[in-house]
């Protein structure tokens, strides 16, 4: 089954999303997400300059040997920007091979492991207060695992919370460059374990509690905290340190038996290799979108749960509504699947761009049974809104150092 033709789509529904088309020569079309948040338009120029020009023509069921091509093919094997696109194309074969086939991708896995996905919600706020009721909104809509975020006092701006924003918890618009938020570890250690202990002192342990670091501790700072959050049972501490150097997690892991989450920012299955090995880590977070597509992810499961790590994959508002359902499939499969992030149902616009149906019964997230990834794009509705330059915001210490954001 020949690729006669693929589209690449970039539209703003509430936020950018990069969506990419194959189309084969029977007409039978698929869908991929090749999102990466801020630097949408390089995936882009990736994709229709480097990628479709090589595969129109190619067998749109070769999808292990379209992976290879375009990896190792490129002699630049990784880079998020390779690997968004490259995903994007093999999710795309991935819906298009279930839609010939009849089934939805997940039986092309090897069927369901289970019969809803489990999923953490966020819940966000300017003060303790403030998340605490939305804790408790969550607990009340069915919720069985959700992440705590809260504004720290006194500091302009903190990761995860809104900051009066309705739609998204990162800023989004028009913005023509980064805007600059500020970090003190100082009066972050002291502070998050206050919210923790809130929470369960109203809540209980029933609920399971995570939080994301965002990368912005050291290891012993790290170490510290989730020492210091051990009465609290998380579910997980998420991107502690940073995680270009594996080790920082050992050091880690040898102060605290709180468990520790890291991988959305993970291209390939070689970034998460000697963490999961070393059992360094509980979960990792990579995406179908960011981490190459559906062909090594699966690779990335099996090779984990040979050490006891399970699959909590990147849920963030940037990622569309094409690689949520690919995450679905993905974990109705994965035996090791662990939980998945779920930022919820999306706005008015974003639906009627991306035309898929989800339910949340009991913390459980459903699916109807479709072909494919059993989700669409309407190409009109997205002419409506077109890209907006938009950046991630930068982070700086009190004394104006860079610092992670
Ligand atoms: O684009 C960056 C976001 O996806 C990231 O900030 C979200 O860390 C994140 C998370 O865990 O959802
Ligand atoms: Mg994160």
């Amino acid at each position: 089954m020949k690729i006669k033709d693929i589209k690449v789509f970039v539209c703003c529904p509430g936020r950018n999303f990069v969506t990419v088309k194959i189309i084969t020569e029977d007409g039978t079309y698929g869908l991929g997400d090749a999102t990466l948040n801020g630097r949408e338009m390089a995936v882009v120029a990736y994709l229709e300059e480097h990628i479709a020009p090589c595969l129109i023509g190619k067998d749109a069921h070769q999808i292990e040997d379209i992976w290879q091509y375009l990896y190792k093919g490129a002699y630049w094997q990784n880079g998020a920007v390779s690997t968004a696109a490259i995903a994007a194309i093999d999710m795309a074969l991935w819906d298009i091979k279930g839609k010939l086939a009849n089934m939805p991708v997940y039986q092309l896995l090897g069927g369901k492991s289970r019969k809803g996905v489990t999923v953490y919600g966020h819940a966000n706020g300017e003060t303790i207060e403030e998340v605490l009721k939305n804790l408790g909104t969550m607990i009340n809509e069915g919720y069985k695992a959700v992440r705590l975020q809260c504004a720290l006092p006194d500091t302009k701006g903190t990761y995860g919370t809104m900051e009066g924003k309705k739609n998204y918890y990162e800023l989004q618009g028009n913005r023509p460059l980064p805007p600059e938020q500020e970090w003190s570890t100082t009066k972050y250690m002291n502070f998050i374990p206050e919210l923790f202990k809130q929470a369960r002192e109203k809540f209980g342990y029933a609920i399971a509690l995570c939080h994301d670091v965002h990368s912005r501790l050291t290891p012993i700072e790290a170490s510290r905290l989730c020492k210091l959050l051990e009465p609290y049972k998380l579910l997980f501490i998420e991107d502690a340190v940073t995680t270009e150097n594996a080790e920082g997690y050992k050091v880690i892991r040898e102060h605290t038996d709180t468990p520790l989450a890291t991988g959305e920012k993970f291209n390939t299955l070689w970034d998460a290799k000697e963490m999961i090995q070393n059992q360094w880590i509980d979960y990792v977070r990579t995406a179908v979108t960011h981490g190459g597509g559906l062909t090594p992810l699966k690779k990335l499961a099996d090779f984990a749960s040979l050490y006891h790590v399970r699959m909590a994959p990147h849920g963030a508002p940037d990622l569309s509504p094409v690689c949520l359902m690919a995450h679905m499939h993905f974990n109705l499969w994965a035996p090791n699947f662990g939980v998945q992030e779920f930022v919820g149902f999306g706005t008015p616009e974003l639906n009627e761009v991306f035309q898929y149906k989800v339910e949340l019964k009991d913390g459980l997230l459903y699916m109807d049974d479709k072909p494919g990834w059993g989700i669409d794009f309407d190409e009109e509705a997205a002419k409506k809104y077109p890209y907006k330059r938009s950046y991630l915001p930068v982070n700086r210490l009190e004394d104006g150092t860079l610092w992670n954001w």
